[in-house]
């Protein structure tokens, strides 16, 4: 057998079981094909995605614009390291900080690569420039974090099954409840050697955690009134997501340091990256920080295609003109049924919350159903399924989605 014969989905997941670490449990669907909002599996059969590899693919399935400007970049230079320049990396690094407004990037690789990234910023920043005392530095994250599975991040998970068995942990941080900013604000009173609060303006994982009205504008308040950096994580509400540039941007909230990963790429290539004004990047000094491919000419060119389609086909105004159909479609239905409680989200950032056990398998076969019905999507919890389609969706294929979504729950009642 070529290795690139064709296979069936029993094949490759009989393979996948053989020969992978088992580090997850995929829907079994197997998918060979994308464009746009739809997907294929391997026996032809199509879906509407509507996870979009975790707010990855915002530009929807191989975009011709961004596969095109990878393609050419491919053929020309793909990896230099940093050890010399390239005549890509500085016109991405200058577009990127202007489309979001500040001095300076730094390019890397993953979302949790990013975010330690961050990490390491602020503290360096914390020593050098607001003075607290080497290796003292606390860095405030909130319960019901996620920010990736590095072990330095997950030491400050609160999710077992991703932290147990991996310690010692990483010290220096310290959680407080989301959503409160009097225990914020307690900390930040009581304690001298806090460096930095790093938060996702919504909490993707935790199940579409959607905080109060003015919380993330008084937190920046809060943390520019006790000198900390506020490190606003953007890896999956970021790139118009949820009807802004950035989740932020719902606040008008500048954040110090912001951390970008997953749609900066429209989901073709690992890219992502950290941008800060100059006071706070100009701590990195050559040979602080940095990795083989990061800033490389493929993701600099690929970066550069998937924001300007976002910019040139309104992506954020799209998102949260159909997140708002989308919220208002399902109410309707839940208003009329005790099977879900609720819808909750921004833009196209959204979940259900099902009437049921946290940790039963309800919304597990409920994504089962809504394969089968020809739409894909994956639970965050038992009782939790999260909704994320590409934002070039069309009002119409939104609404065909709400019907096949509401038919399936019906199917549960
Ligand atoms: C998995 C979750 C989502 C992220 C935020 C950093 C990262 C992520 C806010 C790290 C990554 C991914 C990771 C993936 C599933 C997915 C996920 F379920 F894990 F939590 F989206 F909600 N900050 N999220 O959401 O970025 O290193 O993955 O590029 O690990 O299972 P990464």
């Amino acid at each position: 057998m070529n290795v690139l014969d064709h296979i069936s989905s029993q094949e490759a997941m009989a393979l996948e079981n053989k020969y992978g670490a088992q580090n997850y449990h995929p829907l079994p669907v197997v998918l060979s094909k994308g464009e746009g909002v739809f997907v294929w599996d391997v026996e032809g059969n199509k879906y509407y995605d509507f996870l979009s590899a975790y707010s990855s693919l915002n530009q929807g399935h191989c975009h011709p614009k961004i596969v095109n400007a990878m393609m050419k970049q491919a053929q020309t230079l793909t990896l230099t390291s940093r050890a010399f320049y390239n005549d890509m990396l500085g016109k991405y690094e200058k577009f990127a900080c202007e489309f979001f407004g500040f001095d300076k990037l730094l390019p890397i690789n993953s979302g949790a690569e990013a975010v330690e990234t961050a990490l390491k910023l602020c503290r360096k920043w914390a020593y050098e420039v607001k003075g607290l005392d080497i290796n003292k530095a606390e860095i405030i994250v909130c319960n019901g974090n996620f920010h990736g599975r590095t072990t330095t991040i997950i030491s400050f998970s609160n999710d077992p099954v991703a932290r147990k068995n991996f310690g010692p942990y990483t010290d220096g941080f310290i959680k407080i409840e989301y959503d409160d900013l009097q225990a914020l604000e307690e900390v930040l009173s009581t304690n001298p050697n806090v460096a930095g609060f790093m938060v996702e303006p919504i909490q993707g994982e935790a199940g579409v955690f959607v905080p109060s009205e003015g919380y993330l504008s008084k937190a920046k308040a809060l943390c520019e009134k006790y000198n900390v950096l506020f490190i606003a994580d953007e890896v999956q509400t970021g790139i118009a997501r949820t009807g802004e540039i950035l989740a932020v941007d719902h606040e008008n909230v500048k954040p110090d340091v912001l951390i970008l990963g997953k749609a900066l790429s429209g989901g073709l290539y690992p890219v992502s990256a950290v941008l800060a004004n100059n006071d706070v990047m100009n701590v990195i000094r050559p040979g602080n920080h940095g990795s083989t491919f990061g800033g490389n000419p493929i993701a600099a060119a690929v970066a550069i295609a998937a924001l300007e389609v976002v910019r040139d086909e309104k992506l954020a105004e799209n998102a949260e003109k159909l997140g708002q159909l989308f919220r208002s479609e399902l109410n309707k239905y839940i208003e009329s049924t005790d099977l879900v409680n609720l819808v909750r989200g921004k833009g196209l950032l959204n979940a259900i919350v099902i009437n049921d056990d946290e940790d039963s398998d309800t919304a597990w076969n409920m994504c089962l159903a809504l394969r089968d019905n020809g739409l894909l999507a994956k639970p965050t919890h038992g009782n939790i399924i999260r909704f994320a389609p590409p934002l070039v969706m069309t009002e119409e294929q939104l609404l065909d989605c709400v019907s096949i979504i509401i038919k399936t729950l019906k199917q549960f009642e």
